[in-house]
């Protein structure tokens, strides 16, 4: 049986990728951050009572900040496999906390492998780093491929520059199995709430069920290629099975505006949008409802523009080219969009109607701030 630690287990990947290695018999170790209130939403569903005989999955508080500590968890667990997913994920809080992020996300990558190293495990443990699109920042070339140049748009792309070449030095200078997975966009209903895939299914879901009136949203003309967190998580794996170690795309190939993912997810709730003004001034508007329990009027505003949300920087097109990984990997996306969409917008519904029926009956009263 095989061990594997996963850094930034209670987030939207570390969860699928603990439910993956699971499925595959491994014992999963997850390091997870102190909180103040619980953070293991994602993964309660497969959190085992320690004081049972023999668990599969354990968890360790840590932070990729504190070296002694990674040092002290790597020694215990002495993993086959790290994939170090903790991260500062956010690319508009990196302006904010810039040195964070390049502590967590840069500085906390060297740790991972300078702890793997001094503990003598560089020819045991295979090490996954989380890599990603926003390295390629301002267009280089279309699509962007392994070979593409990096021109990272902001602190938290910044602090990934520095973890994807340490990770390729320590490959070299070491000969260890260190790989980078530059993983495009990747969402699923487990998805943070402030990203901004999930901020729309929230939205189109609340506003649908009477709970919210519009979303603000910045800029609706950036592109992304978004695929299913589910089908990257066993991108992931794939990349550590390989004979040599290597760094990967992992994309579908497909680019889509932020503008046209609000019209996807808003007909799920059968609520067809038009958009009208430009920059800071373009409102959606409902062009046509085909759901009777929604009591908008055509023309009403459900989408406005907020400055607050434009970035200082921004990464305008990213579109991945996956043929490597196809090749090598054997790994194909299997969701389009449209069922990423739907099953998004389902999710939320769900929720949100059980949200609801609790406020309605005077059992919850506090509703969600939304950001
Ligand atoms: P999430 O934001 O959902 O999860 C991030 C995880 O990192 C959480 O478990 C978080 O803990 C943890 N974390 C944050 N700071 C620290 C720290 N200082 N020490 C230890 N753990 C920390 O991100 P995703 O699951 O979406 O992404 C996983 C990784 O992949 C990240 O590194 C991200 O940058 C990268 N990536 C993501 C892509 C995507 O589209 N999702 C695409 C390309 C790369 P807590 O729950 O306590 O906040
Ligand atoms: P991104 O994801 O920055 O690509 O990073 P995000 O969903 O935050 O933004 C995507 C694009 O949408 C535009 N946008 C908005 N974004 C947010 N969050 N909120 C809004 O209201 C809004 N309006 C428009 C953004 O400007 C941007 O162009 C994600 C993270 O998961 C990273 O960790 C990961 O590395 C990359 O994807 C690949």
């Amino acid at each position: 049986m095989k061990t594997a630690l996963i850094t930034g287990v209670t987030g939207q990947d570390g969860a699928y990728l603990s439910e993956l290695l699971l499925s595959k018999g491994y014992e999963v170790h997850g390091i997870k951050r102190r909180s103040s209130l619980f953070n293991t939403e994602r993964i309660d569903h497969i959190y085992e009572d320690p004081h049972r005989p023999d668990p599969k999955f354990k968890l360790h508080y840590g932070d990729l900040t504190d070296s002694t500590n990674i040092i002290r968890i790597i020694q215990e667990v002495q993993p086959d496999e790290i994939y170090n997913l903790g991260a500062m994920s956010h690319v508009q809080v990196s302006f904010e906390t810039p040195e964070y992020a390049a502590d967590a996300d840069g500085m906390g990558t060297l740790r991972v492998l300078e702890a793997v190293r001094l503990l003598g495990l560089a020819k045991k443990t295979r090490i996954y780093q989380a890599s990603t699109s926003e390295l390629y920042g301002l267009v280089q070339e279309i699509p962007q491929k392994e070979t593409t140049p990096f021109y990272p748009r902001s602190p938290y792309a910044v602090a990934k520059l520095y973890a994807y070449w340490i990770m390729v030095n320590y490959r070299e200078a070491y000969n260890m199995f260190a790989c980078n997975g530059i993983l495009f966009n990747h969402e699923s209903p487990l998805r943070g709430e402030t990203f901004v895939t999930r901020k729309i299914t929230r939205a189109a879901a609340k506003i649908a069920l009477g709970m919210q009136d519009k979303v603000y949203l910045g800029n609706l003309d950036a592109q992304r290629d978004w695929g299913h967190a589910k089908d990257y998580v066993e991108g992931m794996w794939r990349i550590l099975q390989q004979d040599i170690p290597e760094d990967f795309v992992l994309a579908t190939g497909v680019t889509t505006t932020v503008r046209k993912f609000v019209e996807m997810a808003f007909a799920e709730v059968g609520l067809e949008l038009e958009f009208k003004g430009s920059g800071v001034k373009e409102v959606g508007i409902v062009k046509s409802c085909s759901n009777p329990a929604i009591h908008l009027a055509p023309g009403a505003e459900v989408v406005n523009v907020d400055e607050n949300y434009f970035r200082p920087t921004e990464v305008e097109l990213l579109i991945g080219d996956p043929t490597k990984a196809k090749t090598k990997l054997g790994w194909t996306p299997s969701h389009t969009l449209k069922d990423l969409v739907s099953e998004m917008v389902a999710s939320d519904l769900d929720k949100f109607k059980k949200e609801k029926h609790l406020i309605d009956s005077g059992f919850f009263i506090s509703q969600s701030i939304e950001h």
